[in-house]
């Protein structure tokens, strides 16, 4: 494991949702094959901690999305530096809730401004919405025009988009850490 190797290695929260079955274990998976991960199993979600590039670990925590964990989907929110959200884009009956259940996080007191990154995952199944689609049907510029956000089309069982998406948020939370390291430094100042 290459992990933990810099004094100055910071570490970021991301919170992994998305309705079940979008593909999220199958995306860490994936991910875990492709980079250095430490696994930690545990009852009802997973935690993996990523290390993308040099310096910053993600810590990813993915809660399942079935019906009754949903629910507690907020409380999980508190200290989060970015969100992943994974939308099947195959899909079509629980696009809907999918879409609700992301703008209803999005409200969430403790994720105000925090990055988010949308996954169109299974983009190899024939017939599946875009990420232009996805972007458009879940009115994602107006839901997120208070943070950074991207749209990232994928394909979880090949790989193919998922370093894209978690490097596209990497840079959005690193530039969310140094513009509040900033804001510290400017109150510490004055
Ligand atoms: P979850 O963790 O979000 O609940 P899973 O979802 O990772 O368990 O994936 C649910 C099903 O979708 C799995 O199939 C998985 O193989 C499939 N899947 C995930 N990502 C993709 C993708 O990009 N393309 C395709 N074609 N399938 C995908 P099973 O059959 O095991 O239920």
């Amino acid at each position: 494991m290459g992990l933990v190797k810099s004094k100055n290695l910071k570490q970021a929260q991301i919170l992994l949702l998305g309705l079940d079955s979008a593909g999220k274990s199958t995306l860490l998976y994936k991910l875990k094959l492709a980079k250095d991960i430490l696994t930690f199993p545990t009852i009802g979600f997973n935690v993996e901690m990523i290390e993308l590039e040099r310096g910053l670990l993600l810590t990813v925590w993915d809660i399942g999305g079935q019906e009754k964990m949903r629910t507690v989907w907020g409380d999980f929110c508190e200290n989060t530096d970015g969100l992943v959200y994974v939308v099947d884009s195959t899909d079509n009956q629980r696009l809907e809730d999918s879409r609700r259940e992301f703008e209803h996080i999005l409200k969430n007191e403790h994720i105000q401004s925090v990055p988010v990154v949308l996954l169109a995952n299974k983009q190899d199944v024939p017939g599946a919405l875009t990420a232009e689609d996805i972007t458009r049907m879940f009115k994602v510029k107006k839901l997120c025009s208070d943070r950074n956000w991207y749209v990232q089309p994928c394909c979880a069982v090949t790989g193919d988009g998922l370093v894209e998406g978690f490097q596209k948020l990497t840079g959005f939370v690193k530039s969310r850490m140094k513009s509040r390291g900033d804001t510290l430094a400017f109150f510490k100042q004055n």
